[in-house]
């Protein structure tokens, strides 16, 4: 059974993974930490600053844990507004993880994004083995964040493995400080005010997820069989590409009555359009098998079910 510690345990990916990976391999199993509380415990938790070296390792030796999932970042839209900061914390916070994971011989689990493509790289199907120069800090802390990963294990053997995630949408816990945040907005929106201003261009694709595909592939490529993976860290990964105006249109199908206008933030535009507008991820499923079941329409109709439960 496998002992799993995990850092930014309250994010938007942290907090439904650590129920997940409870149900897995049992409540015992799974240490959640953080930097602040959790809005409820569920099983073990920690408060964890994850610069603070010396405590993550003593906790992941404490709790004897086999794997370590890091998942503490600033999102890209915060990180361009913090560069340093940003700096400090995404690669700080990882190399004190690498660290550990190489001290303590833990499988090791990292997300990079979409973020970690720039302008320069092909747009549509980008391949696994693209062109890499993203023009945000985000992109630049991800692609540094593949290549650490990738020297653990050819240095030292640290069994690391990761993925380039899209955009994350989920109902649990709302993303912060992100790009592709107006597609987990737009669902709250249109359950409490039937209309929604979106800060994204019309037309701007960008790759995304329902997070129960998200934490199936996590699940799934931990599980996969090392001498099959080619890659590694870093899979390119997506269930869906969409613009504005798509994801509107899957919401008027349920709430016909919903609206959306633009107020297009230059900040987060210029972000999104760096970005790729679609991921191939034949490299994921040919070594991994990674499948998504959700598509844009199922994966509206359930966030709209479940928010309208919770929210009303
Ligand atoms: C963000 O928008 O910053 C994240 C990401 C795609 O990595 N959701």
């Amino acid at each position: 059974m496998k002992k799993i510690m995990i850092t930014g345990a309250c994010g938007q990916i942290g907090s439904e993974l650590v129920e997940k990976l409870r149900e897995e391999y049992g409540v015992m199993n799974v240490l959640a930490t953080d930097i602040r509380e959790p809005a409820t415990k569920t099983g073990p938790f920690e408060i964890l600053d994850v610069m603070d070296a010396e405590k993550m390792q003593k906790l992941a030796e404490n709790f004897g844990a086999d794997t370590l999932m890091h998942m503490a970042a600033l999102l890209s839209a915060t990180a361009e507004n913090n560069p340093v900061l940003a700096w400090n914390l995404n690669m700080g916070g990882l190399m004190n993880a690498l660290e550990v994971a190489r001290k303590l011989n833990l499988q090791f689990f990292t997300p990079s994004s979409i973020g970690a493509f720039g302008p320069s790289t092909q747009k549509d199907h980008t391949p696994q083995d693209a062109f890499q120069r993203p023009t945000t800090m985000y992109g630049v802390n991800k692609v540094s964040g593949e290549l650490l990963c990738d020297y653990y294990y050819t240095k030292y053997g640290v069994d690391t493995r990761g993925v380039r995630f899209p955009g994350l949408i989920s109902n649990v816990t709302a993303p912060g400080g992100g790009t592709t945040d107006y597609a987990v907005d737009i669902y709250y929106k249109a359950i409490t005010d039937g209309s929604y201003t979106s800060y994204i261009a019309e037309g701007t694709y960008m790759d995304m997820m329902y997070m129960p595909d998200a934490l199936d592939a996590i699940v799934k490529l931990m599980e996969a069989d090392g001498d099959k993976l080619q890659h590694r860290n870093a899979f390119n990964i997506t269930a869906m590409s969409f613009e504005p105006a798509q994801i509107a249109a899957a919401i008027q199908k349920y709430i016909p009555e919903f609206t959306m206008d633009y107020a297009v933030d230059p900040a987060r535009q210029a972000i999104a359009d760096s970005w790729p507008d679609s991921l191939d991820c034949s490299a994921a499923e040919a070594e991994w098998q990674f499948e998504a079941k959700f598509d844009l329409d199922a994966m509206t109709k359930d966030m709209l079910n479940q928010l309208s439960e919770k929210l009303q």
